[in-house]
């Protein structure tokens, strides 16, 4: 059969190599333009396993076949008009999201929802900019095009409408969508010991040296379908060891790209619990007491634990979980937006600020159509109509192999 026979269809083929059956696979094929890509496609699934994936690989490669670039089919889905430059961005996002939620509201976004929402605004700015434009011709009839037109109360409409988006959006950091989990504190206070007990095996050294761990180490557990990704570092101290005092800096620095930062004291160390307090300040964070089988706490903690018995450790990963439950929950958003696009978005608003401002005092007509071109252009730049050069290389290398 031709391709040009051929519409959709779904297969069941051997596929064999020199003679040899590789695997039985199930074969689909989507004719253009009714595809990721708009473009002819064939999605191959075979069993599961490295070998299979590889003999198959292999037998293409050698057909002429090669292995595309990170992002290159979406890439070539927004080339030939089947995504928006943001909806392909939410693809990146919605691969690398790590929780359901998050994961639900990048879906939101490459289902064109969001690109919905903006085309519609853009058609309404591109209206009232004609009917401004046009009532520069008439100037000197008797007749008020501003208010006949409401076009005042329409430019609110939209700034009110984009606002409204704005606040439903929650704007993603790349590092912050890991749920990072900081084990923080003085030396010797058994944060490796704690780390190591949560992970169940022993992945970071532990020793009764202060100063033991030098850099960040992370693992990953999986809690309740939620990762945690759990950073041991550094014990913060002053010190005059340059490779110890490296670790320090590095533990303080990922204060900041931690969603959550644990702050370990032991019996030796209850004192410093305000300094720590103070440095992080509105960061989120739990103050818990290790070594409880030496010693009981003198003061009230969130947690209590002995990484050597391992007392009171599931309390602390149910602990951590809801915390970090709670810090995700914050107001009900509907997408999830990138730095860029929230700078696109606020520039728009300014541009219709402006243009609200030139059309209640009726003046400079002419400026205030300029203005609506602004916002206009901020959101050709968030659908990818118009965008920088080295925007695209950007975000499509972001992407991970093959999609
Ligand atoms: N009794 C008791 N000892 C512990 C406990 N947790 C850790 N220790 C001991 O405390 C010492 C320090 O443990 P580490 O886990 O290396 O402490 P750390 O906070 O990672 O230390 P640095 O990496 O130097 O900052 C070791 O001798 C551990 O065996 C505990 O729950 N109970
Ligand atoms: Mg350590």
């Amino acid at each position: 059969m031709s391709p040009s026979q051929i519409t959709e269809r779904f297969f069941l083929r051997d596929v064999l190599w020199k003679g040899v059956l590789v695997d039985r696979c199930s074969v689909v094929y989507y004719s253009a333009p009714s595809s990721y890509t708009g473009e002819d496609s064939v999605e191959i699934f075979c069993h599961g396993g490295l070998s299979v994936i590889k003999s198959l690989t292999g037998i293409f490669l050698n057909l002429g076949f090669r292995e595309a670039g990170p992002g290159e089919f979406s890439r070539i889905a927004f080339e030939n008009g089947k995504l928006s430059l943001n909806e392909a961005e939410a693809v990146v996002d919605l691969i690398h999201s790590e929780d359901e939620s998050r994961g639900l509201l990048s879906s939101e976004a490459v289902a064109g929802k969001l690109s919905n929402m903006i085309k519609t605004f853009g058609d309404e700015v591109d209206a009232l900019r004609v009917y401004l434009e046009g009532s520069i011709d008439f100037s000197d009839e008797d007749y008020d095009f501003i208010s006949e037109g409401s076009v005042a109360k329409r430019l609110v409409d939209v700034r009110s409408s984009l606002l409204g988006l704005i606040d439903s959006s929650l704007v993603s950091n790349k590092k912050l969508t890991k749920n990072r989990v900081l084990f923080f504190g003085p030396p010797n206070t058994g944060k490796s010991s704690l780390f190591n007990r949560m992970l169940g095996f022993e992945r970071a050294l532990v020793s009764n040296i202060p100063g033991t761990t030098r850099d960040l180490i992370d693992s990953e557990i999986f809690y309740n379908s939620v990762n945690l990704e759990l950073v041991d570092s550094a014990g913060v101290r002053e010190t005059d060891d340059l490779i110890e005092a490296r670790g320090v800096a590095l533990s303080e620095d990922e204060v900041h790209d931690s969603i959550l930062v644990l702050v370990i004291l032991d019996h030796f160390t209850e004192n410093l619990a305000k300094d720590f307090a103070s440095i992080l300040n509105t960061k989120n964070h739990l103050f818990v007491f290790n070594k409880s089988d030496e010693k009981p706490p003198n003061q009230s903690y969130d947690c209590v634990v002995s990484a050597k018995s391992g007392e009171g450790v599931q309390g602390l990963k149910k602990l951590i979980f809801d915390s970090i439950k709670k810090n995700n929950e914050g107001p009900k958003k509907t997408f999830i937006i990138r730095e860029r696009h929230l700078v696109l978005f606020q520039s728009a608003l300014s541009n219709l600020d402006a243009c609200i401002e030139k059309i209640s005092k009726e003046s400079d007509v002419e400026l205030a159509a300029e203005d609506l071109k602004m916002v206009r252009s901020s959101f050709d730049e968030f659908l990818g109509v118009k965008y920088p050069d080295d925007l695209l290389g950007d975000i499509f290398n972001d992407f991970c192999i093959g999609k």
